[in-house]
């Protein structure tokens, strides 16, 4: 049999070619028929550890792409879910219209597997009516399964193989062969639960995270108020064997840890007040990065802000998302007349996000005085030296040059 993996994005492209590489029959649908073409041509579309090598074992093994849906008894759907930034509820049209499109071809007794992360509830409210509407009985007709992924941008294809994963099913045969089917390469724990627990434990995971970091985030703010090294602080406490902290930094990014959160949030209003709490303490990181860049201005006898340069403008080290990522936050944050004055570089962002951007390291380190590490890069780590003779602001705690600063 063949799976039919529709959205060939950060997720979709990573696990059909997993499966495709361990044997599986797979093809990969995506709407979008240029990415189907560049994937066609052998080239893949965005930068990740070890992707390159299985892309080209995956076309050995004769995946193939497509813009169309296929027919067949298992579809595997990894669409983004966008998530609105002011009623902070996702929009869970692309799973929607993928669940459509499977509905027009399936054959009885498929098997939908949702791997797209959607709010706890979403598949009762939205997908499981959907089906019914189309006159398909779930169980008989199709199946429905949630498998959400859990993989880390940045180390993906070890996580896949190694993570243990959430299998939720209405009906355990079901969820018991899909099962089977990750087996094909996921060495972790497989565990199969219902879809209500697939779908909250998910949301959980990344609040859990949101909530961790958040409280390196406040360590960090008291530590400033009251002149103390909070990464000394955070190493200490850590060695105790039931303390574990987080690292501070310039804010939470990425499509996931900074919006899953808000699901909890906007569904239980006056329970869910850690949650609440520590996205807000995470929210309001770069403006804390905004007022230490004047203080520290203020301090130098600074006044040009063209002077200033934010190094990095990825979510995080070594990825090529800028989603929600802290550095566009800090330049939403400053008035709009004067954010454009600051300069970006960024090593995996071609494309033009502010209009002083610079896709040159050493042109962009000769042009400004005032340092902002926002992202540690291995570009920078590698030459942390050429900062030598600028004020720093290590908002990641990489660099111990004279002039440093910290959060
Ligand atoms: N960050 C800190 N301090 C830390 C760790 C992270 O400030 O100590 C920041 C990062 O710089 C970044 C943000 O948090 O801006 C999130 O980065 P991350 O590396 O923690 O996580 P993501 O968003 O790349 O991936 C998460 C992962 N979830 C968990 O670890 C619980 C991943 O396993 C999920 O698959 C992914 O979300 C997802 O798609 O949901």
């Amino acid at each position: 049999s063949v799976i039919n993996v529709i959205g060939l994005g950060y997720i979709g492209l990573p696990t059909a070619l997993m499966f495709a590489s361990h044997g599986i029959n797979v093809i990969g649908t995506d709407y979008n028929s240029n990415l189907v073409e560049t994937l066609k041509l052998g080239k893949i579309t965005f930068k990740e550890k070890g992707l390159e090598d299985l892309f080209d074992k995956a076309i050995a093994k004769g995946i193939q792409f497509s813009t169309d849906y296929i027919t067949t008894n298992v579809y595997m759907i990894a669409v983004p879910t966008p998530y609105d930034k002011f009623s902070k509820k996702i929009d869970a049209c692309y799973v929607i219209e993928a669940v459509n499109n499977v509905m027009k071809v399936c054959p009885k007794g498929a098997t939908i597997v949702i791997e797209s992360t959607v709010s706890p509830g979403t598949i009762d409210k939205f997908i499981r009516p959907l089906v019914e509407k189309n006159g398909f009985h779930i169980g008989e007709d199709i199946n429905l399964v949630h498998a959400p992924e859990r993989i880390i941008p940045g180390n993906m294809l070890y996580e896949l193989k190694y993570n243990s994963r959430t299998i939720g099913a209405d009906d355990k045969n079901v969820g018991e062969k899909i099962k089977k089917l990750y087996e094909s390469f996921c060495e972790g724990n497989i565990i199969v639960t219902n879809i209500r627990v697939a779908e909250m434990t998910k949301v959980v995971e990344n609040t859990y995270r949101d909530i961790n970091i958040a409280f390196a985030n406040e360590l960090a703010k008291i530590c400033r108020a009251d002149h103390m090294d909070v990464y000394e602080i955070i190493k200490i406490a850590s060695m105790h064997p039931r303390v574990n902290i987080l690292q501070p930094g310039p804010g939470v990014g990425g499509h996931c840890i900074s919006v899953d959160p808000w699901f909890l949030v906007g569904d239980y209003p006056g329970l869910a007040n850690i949650i609440l709490a520590a996205r807000k303490i995470n929210d309001s990181m770069p403006e804390f990065v905004l007022e230490r860049i004047h203080n520290i201005m203020k301090e130098n006898n600074m006044t040009d802000l063209t002077k200033v340069g934010l190094y990095g403008l990825t979510y995080k080290e070594n990825v090529d998302d800028v989603r929600e990522s802290p550095s566009l936050q800090l330049l939403e944050t400053m008035e709009k007349h004067l954010a454009p004055a600051l300069k970006t570089y960024d090593p995996f962002v071609k494309h033009d996000i502010n209009q002083n951007q610079y896709h040159n390291f050493d042109k962009f380190l000769a042009d400004v005085d005032l340092v902002v590490i926002m992202v540690a890069h291995d570009e920078i780590l590698k030459n942390i030296d050429k900062l030598a003779g600028k004020i720093i602001l290590d908002t990641k705690n990489v660099c111990n040059l004279e002039n440093t600063y910290k959060l």
